[in-house]
């Protein structure tokens, strides 16, 4: 088996992506520049007592160093550019019907610059950063209205799509209900109502993915080609012990992460669009929660319609992973309705033995533990009839704290190894059969870590926030550039 150290660009197939990871609030800054409107975290970040201590007003500032980001991820051999539309920039009121030009314009640069360089763009329509109208007349992800996502994305089709591929709709729905509507650690820092608004927030995400989906299957994809998907994160969940609680504790906990957003039954579904008689007879397979959050969450766990299941079914050309860590998973008795008890799971550092499961990387949630992306990718090609998969985040961070001088910064081994290790487990899933067809490093830059502002750096290039926003590779990004030229 190949160990750290040993991959090389040869272990991944020759037509693989490879590429770096930005979102628009993280990076773009440009706030009050080419008409863009608030959003979500324009707002929590101003609110005293949330913990971001910074804002992403201007950010890395890609909003006016687009060219010489886009020539730096060409110089270092990058095939491809995940960065995601912030959304209030296109439609500064949320709504979908006026459409700002300087921000369609904005793209369109960046899009077109990425393509001169032969850069395939991956576009992400939405990473957490609401327009703050919606929030405010419409509740945001709490309501169904919210499907006015659906204009916003019939308008980005038609403007930008013919330029662009691949296309997420959402990132990490997960995140945002788990983190915005449960613990209230991101915008829009809901934590009042956990036992039923992540689970509505979840919900009417899933449902916006699903009519975005149908849009363009309709509307773009016969005639300009190009694949659709949303993007998930999941830690692998190592059961703690052989004990069969901790098992299914482990089991469990991967429904409440990834069952939550997936789909089964693929192949089923397609064999009663042909023999629909077949489908009034036949088992229901149609897409729902998982039954093991069903039992838990009950009636607090909104239904679909059967016609909202066949689109939710079908909604998938690529499974997007984000992932970056892994736990050991025990089981524990449920305490509270909060996201974590529910689940009736403890997440762990530790072996039984006392041995940490890696070496911690900045954020305390953050163990280097590259076996589990292997196991992640082999439980969806087994569970999800082995569909195409793209890594679309993956990477460690440094505590800016502990940075006390540039070349120190530059030279980050960990981060190399970490990347060895976790590349290593992706050429392996590989040859066990996983359809995986791209992997992206989190992150180009150094950027603004949401409720950690700008205290933890995930990028490959170093940003001097003391000294005019510089880039400086670090020694990780150095390392992709030579893993490029098979020169290792
Ligand atoms: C990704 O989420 C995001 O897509 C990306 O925007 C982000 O920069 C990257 O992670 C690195 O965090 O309590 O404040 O420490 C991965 C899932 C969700 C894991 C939030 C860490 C804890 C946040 N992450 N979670 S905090």
């Amino acid at each position: 088996s190949t160990g750290p150290g040993e991959v090389t660009r040869n272990d991944f197939p020759e037509d693989f992506f490879f590429g770096v990871a930005t979102s628009a609030y993280q990076v773009e800054g440009g706030r009050a520049e080419g008409r863009r409107g608030d959003n979500i975290w324009d707002v929590f970040s101003e609110t005293e007592g949330t913990i971001v201590i910074a804002n992403g007003d201007i950010a890395v500032d890609q909003y006016h160093r687009y060219k010489e980001d886009v020539d730096l991820i060409s110089k270092l051999g990058f095939n491809a550019y995940r960065f995601s539309l912030s959304w209030s920039r296109i439609f500064p009121d949320g709504l979908g019907t006026k459409v700002n030009e300087d921000g369609i314009s904005y793209y369109n640069n960046l899009i077109n610059a990425l393509l001169d360089k032969g850069i395939q763009p991956f576009v992400t329509l939405y990473h957490w950063d609401l327009p703050y109208n919606l929030q405010t007349s419409i509740e945001g992800w709490l309501t169904k209205k919210i499907g006015v996502f659906f204009h916003l994305c019939r308008n980005l089709f038609r403007k930008l799509w013919r330029q662009s591929e691949t296309l997420v709709t959402i990132n990490e729905p997960l995140q945002t209900a788990v983190n915005g509507y449960d613990i209230g650690i991101f915008a829009p820092g809901r934590k009042d109502n956990p036992s039923t608004e992540p689970y509505l927030a979840a919900h009417h995400q899933l449902l916006a993915h699903a009519s975005a989906v149908d849009v363009y299957r309709k509307k773009f994809k016969a005639k300009q080609g190009g694949e659709i998907g949303l993007v998930v994160d999941c830690e692998w969940a190592e059961p703690f012990s052989d004990r069969i609680e901790d098992k299914s504790a482990a089991e469990r906990r991967i429904d409440f992460q990834l069952g939550w957003y997936c789909y089964k039954h693929f192949f089923l579904l397609f064999f009663y669009q042909l023999f629909p008689f077949v489908k009034v007879f036949g088992p229901n397979i149609l897409w729902d929660y998982p039954k093991t959050m069903r039992a838990r969450l009950g009636s607090n766990l909104p239904q679909f319609s059967d016609r909202e299941k066949e689109l939710l079914h079908r909604s998938l050309d690529f499974v997007g992973l984000n992932h970056y860590t892994s736990r050991l998973i025990a089981h524990m008795p449920s305490t509270s309705d909060q996201f974590y008890q529910v689940q009736e799971i403890e997440g762990i550092v530790n072996w039984p033995g006392g041995e940490a499961i890696g070496p911690r990387a900045a954020s305390d949630w953050l163990y280097v533990v590259p076996w589990g992306l292997r196991k992640v990718l082999n439980y969806i090609a087994k569970k999800y009839e082995n569909p195409m998969i793209y890594v679309t985040e993956n990477g460690m961070d440094d505590e800016d704290s502990k940075v006390s001088a540039l070349e120190q910064a530059l030279d980050d081994k960990m981060r190399v190894d970490y990347f060895k290790g976790y590349l290593a487990s992706v050429a392996q899933a590989i040859s066990d059969g996983v359809d995986v067809r791209g992997y992206f490093a989190w992150s180009l830059l150094d950027n603004f870590e949401w409720a950690q502002g700008y205290t933890k750096r995930f990028g490959l290039v170093y940003v001097d926030y003391k000294n005019g926003l510089s880039r400086h590779p670090k020694a990780s990004a150095l390392w992709f550039s030579k893993f490029f030229k098979g020169a290792q």
